[in-house]
């Protein structure tokens, strides 16, 4: 396994299994009484509460960081443990270098609970607890108890299938570890990530990732050691991946309700399931010798495969709208026409479009046109998550 250094050098890893999921602390309203509701984004600072300590509360006591989204070519679709958010089978992505998520966390010792802003506003219900619940693993692991303030801004389009989770839990990971104290490689991030949501477990490194699910059956503590992602070797294949935006409103069944119904009803998840261990193993050797064709073909078949299992859940889970098969039809066209690309879609309706980067602004075109006034972007390989400079964005 490849221990690549993002953030500071690795003394031990600290154990991330046994922390409470639930927070003890009140979660909504603003912390200490200090407003965050108008002027919000430019005034998170301000809203820190005045425990007295100074500005940052404490030395050291506060991180930037940015993470990328990242599409995932073989899908990550189904959990063996919820709460370790350990995954049914590998998947393997590629990070955009578009819509990166930029995250701040500074401690606030003294505070009585956390106060997390989003986009500025402040968050509430699912998001804040899922974002607390990851703040209460961050303070086990560094055992400190402070509060913290946590501003986000998010560049993609959010809850619309498009990854945001993905970056939004890395770029929280690293700052998070940074603010709190926790020393880690790339890997222990990518775990840390992980806990947030899956798919943030790949968006920690650049390029292409494949996240091992682990061994089953293991206790608990080699479990969670066991799943992580790492780059994959690639050879030169100058790729792109063409987003259309079919629809970007949030969408009605949440990708992690989504695959438990999937896991727990769908009668085909398990061929499926079985049929992506093949299609990791033939999609790294592709990778390796270059074969964007082979890439393209699995990748597309992969991600039908994941929608059939969801289209066969009881009751269905149907993400696919009717945009979506517009674009898909498109996809086939440019293909007939001699041009490479491979569709696919995560938990929503909005197609990502792998093809050559020479070939991107044609394929770009074509789906400008199916998509019917949907936003399309061409994003390349993008870089892993990594602190700024603070106050950096
Ligand atoms: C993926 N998706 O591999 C797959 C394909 C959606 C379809 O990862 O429950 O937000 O937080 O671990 O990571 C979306 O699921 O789910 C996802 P949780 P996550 O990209």
């Amino acid at each position: 396994m490849s221990e690549q250094r993002i953030a500071v050098v690795r003394t031990q890893e600290p154990d991330t299994t046994t922390a409470s999921t639930t927070s003890t602390t009140s979660t909504t309203g603003p912390a200490g009484g200090a407003g965050i509701g108008a002027g919000a984004v430019g005034g998170v600072v301000g809203a820190v509460p005045d425990t007295g300590t100074g500005a940052d509360g404490g030395a050291g006591t506060g991180a930037v960081a940015v993470a990328h989204p990242n599409i995932a070519l073989i899908k990550y679709w189904g959990k063996r443990d919820e709460h370790l958010v350990l995954p049914r089978t590998d998947s393997l992505s590629m990070t955009l270098d578009i819509f990166p998520t930029t995250t701040r966390v500074r401690l606030a010792p003294g505070a009585g609970r956390d106060v997390v802003v989003l986009g500025g506003r402040p968050a509430e219900g699912e998001a804040l607890r899922r974002i607390v619940t990851f703040l209460d693993l961050v303070r086990h692991s560094a055992r400190l108890p402070h509060r913290a303030v946590v501003e986000s801004h998010n560049t993609v389009p959010t809850g619309a299938g498009l990854a945001s989770s993905a970056s939004g839990f890395a770029a929280l990971a690293v700052a998070a570890a940074r603010a709190y104290g926790l020393s880690l490689t790339a890997t222990g991030l990518s775990r840390l990530a992980r806990r947030g949501s899956g798919s943030a477990s790949r968006s920690v490194f650049g390029g292409f990732a494949v996240w091992h699910a682990g061994r089953p059956g293991q206790d608990t503590k080699a479990a969670d050691l066991g799943s992580y992602a790492e780059p994959v070797p690639v050879a030169d294949l100058d790729p792109a991946l063409v987003v259309a935006v079919v629809d970007a409103g949030p969408k009605a069944v949440s990708s992690r309700a989504a695959m438990r119904r999937t896991v727990d009803t769908s009668p085909l998840y398990e061929p499926w399931a079985a049929s992506s261990r093949d299609d990791l193993t033939q999609m790294r050797a592709a990778l390796l010798r270059g074969d964007l064709q082979v890439v393209g073909e699995i990748a597309e078949r992969n991600a039908l495969g994941m929608h059939a299992t969801m289209l066969a859940a009881r009751p269905a889970v149907r993400y696919l709208a009717p945009a979506t098969l517009t674009v898909l039809d498109a996809v086939a066209q440019l293909r007939r026409d001699g041009v490479g690309a491979w569709a696919t879609m995560d938990a929503g309706p909005n197609v990502k479009v792998l093809c050559r980067r020479l070939e991107a602004d044609r394929v770009a075109a074509a789906v400008r046109e199916a998509a019917a006034g949907g936003a399309v972007h061409i994003a390349g390989p993008g870089p892993g998550a990594r602190l700024l400079p603070e106050g950096g964005r």
